[in-house]
């Protein structure tokens, strides 16, 4: 298994995923963003987004499914939540939404505050879309009101899937509008042995790279 990465991009999901399940895998340090900075990178993904995983012939590019995949070959593991299981619905909820629902408006804040040139800035959007990202953080501010994990009463893929759009948040400093909830979520989460190992091979790699 390979996965290709940039730093504290959506590839520390499937990182992630990998060091908690004690997989055996390669990791390619690359630069952000590799579809300028790492030669040859459209030709293993021609979309040139990050993550991009390898397993043979196998090829995914979608990180929160990156996960999954993971995690399925692994049947035993808790981090899973199977079709037999209660929480089954609510955790492929949250899997689905990590993406489609939490990181998008922090897609468009991303961009026009850090990635456009200054004179294409946009203050106002950035604004409005903070502002929508926080709105639908509610969802996870409520689920945590009574329990330590999203779902499944453990800590599964789904939390590693919404984690990253905390975490994605704070790295636009709008971990300083979060709710009680998600903020000792965000912080309690980065406290597990393999978040860490995450942390140190994605720094190794970049010392050396
Ligand atoms: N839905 C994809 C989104 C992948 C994605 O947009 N990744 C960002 C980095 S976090 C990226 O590659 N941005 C650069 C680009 O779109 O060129 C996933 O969850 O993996």
């Amino acid at each position: 298994m390979k996965l290709y990465h940039c730093r504290n991009a959506r590839s520390l999901r499937p990182l992630w995923t990998l060091e908690e399940l004690g997989y055996d895998y390669e990791l390619v340090n690359m630069p952000f963003p590799p579809r300028a900075l790492f030669p040859g990178y459209l030709d293993i993904n021609p979309l040139g987004t990050v993550p991009t995983f390898v397993d043979g012939s196998l090829t995914m590019t979608e990180s929160s499914g990156i996960c999954h995949y993971l995690a399925e070959k692994r049947p035993a593991s808790p981090l899973r939540v199977g079709p037999e299981e209660g929480a089954y619905g609510d955790y492929l909820n949250w899997l689905y939404r990590s993406d489609a629902t939490l990181t998008f408006p922090q897609a468009i804040v991303l961009r026009y505050t850090q990635l456009e040139p200054p004179e294409r800035r946009l203050p106002q959007a950035a604004e409005d879309y903070s502002v929508w990202y926080l709105s639908r953080l509610r969802c996870v501010e409520t689920a945590l009101q009574d329990r330590e994990y999203l779902c499944a009463d453990r800590f599964t893929i789904a939390d590693i899937a919404i984690h990253f759009a905390l975490y994605l948040g704070r790295s636009l400093g709008l971990d300083e509008r979060y709710k009680p909830n998600c903020r000792a979520y965000l912080e309690r989460l980065m406290e597990r042995p393999a978040f860490q190992r995450a942390m140190e091979k994605q720094d190794q790699v970049h010392a050396g790279s």
